[in-house]
């Protein structure tokens, strides 16, 4: 059976990228993007898309019938900056909008799922340097909280229903296509933007926060690793550790004033200092290597380059 695929949260920062992959991977019309409203240009005229509530089983299920759907990508989520202004709202929709998709693929509708978690499932208490794949997990933010539990329903989904779903703990993403909402990590990403349209910026965390980031392609192309992956090689179904670099706000700005010499960085830490004090400075991957091939191609250099290139050809072009 030929592989159709609905991602719900298509428009988000991950969703916009992933969905443009998804297509050129596996054909337009195999895709159906969907997100609760028209966000993203390129998502809503590139190819199929609906309007849908990632709240509303009814209308997720419908989908899943209407294009005979056998893969489900769940990207919608509150992330930890906004899920902390709004922690019933962020419980709701990271937790129920999962339970739909288990409870359709546990009735036999969908056969494969893909579920974000995030480095955020690891708190203060867990060790900072290195972080293991299986450690101390006392998260501090409603989201992380989401996501640890999340992970713990995937895992008892597949172990009592055989559900096939499959899952990544995130870094920090930087992406240049949409603009970083919510995320405490999304410093990283604003800063090139105004590197480039005010050559200054303020970060909202301290100089020296390390924490683990990748860049955006490097997530999309574990995202469909991990799903395109032979069964035998998922040994693990709460979620993957995944890297690929740490820096703190002082080297990134080091790493763009390499490209824009006059950068001026500055900083002045609010709330999310505290979130991002909760999380580890760097993760140990090597389960994902060993078990599924993962491997990063980028690196902050390499990073950098392709977000000003990006950014000056596609978004500030003039
Ligand atoms: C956030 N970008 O900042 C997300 C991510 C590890 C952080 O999950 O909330």
């Amino acid at each position: 059976m030929d592989t159709k695929i609905l991602i719900i949260g298509a428009c988000g920062q991950i969703g916009t990228e992933l969905t443009a992959k998804l297509r050129a991977t596996y054909g337009v019309t195999n895709v159906i993007a969907t997100d609760i409203r028209k966000l993203n240009n390129e998502v809503v005229n590139n190819g199929i898309f609906e309007v849908v509530n990632a709240l509303d089983y009814n209308q997720i299920e419908h989908l899943i019938e209407q294009y005979h759907i056998t893969d489900v990508y769940l990207m919608a989520a509150l992330l930890s900056a906004t899920a902390e202004k709004n922690p019933a709202f962020a419980w709701d929709l990271n937790m129920n909008s999962l339970f739909h998709v288990l409870n359709l693929a546990k009735a036999g509708k969908i056969k494969k799922i893909f579920w974000p978690s995030s480095i955020a499932v690891f708190g203060p208490t867990t060790p900072r340097h290195q972080t293991p794949q299986y450690t101390i997990m006392e998260p501090s933010t409603v989201y992380g909280i989401s996501k640890q539990t999340g992970e713990r329903w995937c895992e008892y989904y597949y172990k009592q229903y055989g559900v096939d779903v499959r899952s990544i703990r995130y870094p920090g993403l930087i992406s240049w296509s949409t603009e970083a909402g919510g995320g405490t990590t999304d410093y990283a990403v604003d800063i090139y933007h105004k590197a480039i349209t005010d050559g200054k910026f303020t970060s909202f965390l301290s100089e020296n926060t390390e924490l683990p980031m990748m860049y955006m392609d490097d997530a999309i192309k574990a995202t469909i690793q991990i799903m395109q992956a032979p069964l035998d090689q998922i040994k693990i179904r709460s979620s993957y550790n995944l890297a690929a670099m740490s820096f703190t706000p002082k080297q990134i700005g080091a790493a763009i004033t390499k490209h824009y010499p006059e950068f001026k960085l500055s900083y002045a830490p609010d709330f999310r200092q505290k979130i991002a004090d909760s999380w580890p400075a760097s993760i140990d991957d090597s389960s994902a290597r060993a078990d599924w091939g993962w491997t990063n191609d980028f690196d902050m250099t390499t990073m950098t380059e392709a977000m000003f290139k990006n950014l000056k050809e596609q978004v500030y072009p003039h």
